[in-house]
């Protein structure tokens, strides 16, 4: 039987949670990324191009996926510090088990910080290993529009992601294309000095 997501996204495969974390868990998730922030501090990576992302960047987990004038690809260090990327915090692993349920953990947490006017254009996750292992994506403050359409292209269809809310690429969606058209700034005070914070754990080695 089809998930509500996959029926109003049209993308079989696609998972939506929300409220899957309650205010208190939000509080303590954000809590525990800024912790992190301060051993591996976020940057603003640039495209192979040369364009500066809106999104500010950092890493959790053994891999990181970093963008540079090399391209897209996974590190095992921060590309400012060169020091390894701290640990994925444990409540992220225990809601991959707890919603996904893929028996190989992730080895990679990409942090996303949106401020002000930042988005993150339509696009899909190519860069890992296993390209059959789920993505899942945690969202934290302001509210965010998210587009999401099938792997083979056709239509997309937005929704709004909440504080709170988790998302999954699985199966048939796991190529789906998707980003953030837009964040609702101020829509949420949770995160220090405001925007949305978005943790995505993939399987990338
Ligand atoms: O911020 C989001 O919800 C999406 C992030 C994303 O698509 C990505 O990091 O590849």
């Amino acid at each position: 039987m089809s998930t509500i997501s996959e029926v109003t996204t049209r993308v079989a495969g696609f998972r939506l949670w929300p409220g899957a974390l309650d205010a208190a868990a939000q509080a303590n998730l954000v809590a525990e990324v800024f912790a992190r922030l301060d051993q591996a501090p976020l940057y603003r990576p640039i495209t192979p191009g040369g364009r500066p992302f809106s999104v500010m960047m950092s890493n959790f987990g053994p891999l990181g996926w970093v963008s540079d004038r090399s391209g897209y690809r996974y590190q095992a260090t921060h590309p400012e510090t060169a020091r390894p990327w701290p640990a994925i915090p444990q409540v992220l692993l225990d809601l991959w088990n707890a919603t996904v349920g893929w028996p190989a953990p992730p080895d990679a947490c990409l942090v996303n910080l949106y401020r002000e006017s930042a988005k993150m254009g339509l696009h899909q996750d190519k860069d890992e290993a296993d390209l059959g292992a789920p993505v899942l994506s945690v969202s934290l403050g302001d509210a965010a529009m998210f587009r999401i359409g099938a792997a083979e292209g056709g239509r997309t269809t937005t929704l709004k992601l909440e504080s709170g809310d988790v998302c999954a690429l699985t199966g048939s969606a796991r190529l789906a294309r998707h980003g953030i058209d837009r964040v609702l700034e101020g829509s949420s005070r949770l995160i220090p000095g405001g925007g949305r914070l978005n943790l995505t754990l993939r399987c990338a080695g």
